[in-house]
């Protein structure tokens, strides 16, 4: 299985961070976005939007980290983190599209804009990022993970940019709930972190 990643994505971060929780041994490829490779004819013929990260599965290649999360959790019969049951398949798809709309961009694009020089209205993305903390600690007041009682997809998807918020410029003093779920997800065996996140 080979991953194409960039370190410092927290998209591509979500992919490692499942991977590690499932202890399975991947190659991973560098793209050097920074000098444009996600858009040469050469990549584009991997990713069609020229993003990362991309799975390349034995030929089979999937794009978008959501995406390779529900593809890596049902292949390898992961059931904690996709159980079944369509009821809890919905709530965590939920989540998975609240990470590519509101978390992307909110608390990331913050990020890009902070870490990256991004061209991208400050404001409103700490507006967004705002208004995603406040919609995750008033769901996390009574429960300890997005959904039902252990770490699912929705948690893996949501967590990067939650937790590197402080590298938008974002913080989370206010946010005691989210914390302390931050805090569970790092104490889940064989988490690994990446730069920013520790
Ligand atoms: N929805 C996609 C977003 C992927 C994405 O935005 N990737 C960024 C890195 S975090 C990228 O490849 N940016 C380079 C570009 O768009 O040129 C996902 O979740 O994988």
């Amino acid at each position: 299985m080979k991953l194409y990643d960039m370190e410092l994505s927290g998209n591509c971060y979500k992919v490692r961070l499942l991977l590690s929780l499932l202890d399975v041994d991947y190659e991973q490829v560098a793209v050097d976005l920074l000098n444009g490779e996600q858009k040469s004819a050469e990549y584009l013929a991997i990713s069609p939007k020229g993003q990362v990260p991309a799975l390349d599965d034995g030929g089979t290649v999937i794009n978008d980290s959501q995406a390779i999360l529900v593809y890596l959790a049902q292949k390898l019969k992961a059931e904690q983190y996709w159980p079944a049951d369509a009821a809890t398949q919905a709530q965590i798809s939920y989540w998975l599209f609240t990470t590519a709309n509101e978390i992307a961009h909110g608390p990331c694009a913050a990020r890009l804009v902070k870490l990256f020089g991004a061209d991208i209205d400050y404001e409103s993305a700490t507006a967004r990022a705002y208004a995603v903390f406040d919609l995750m600690e008033a769901h996390l007041a009574e429960r300890e993970f997005l959904v039902g009682s252990r770490a699912t997809l929705a948690d893996i998807a949501a967590f990067p940019y939650i937790a590197l918020s402080g590298d938008g410029g974002l913080s989370l003093a206010d946010y005691p709930n989210i914390g302390r779920w931050l805090a569970r997800i790092k104490a889940l065996p064989n988490f690994v972190g990446m730069p920013g996140v520790s």
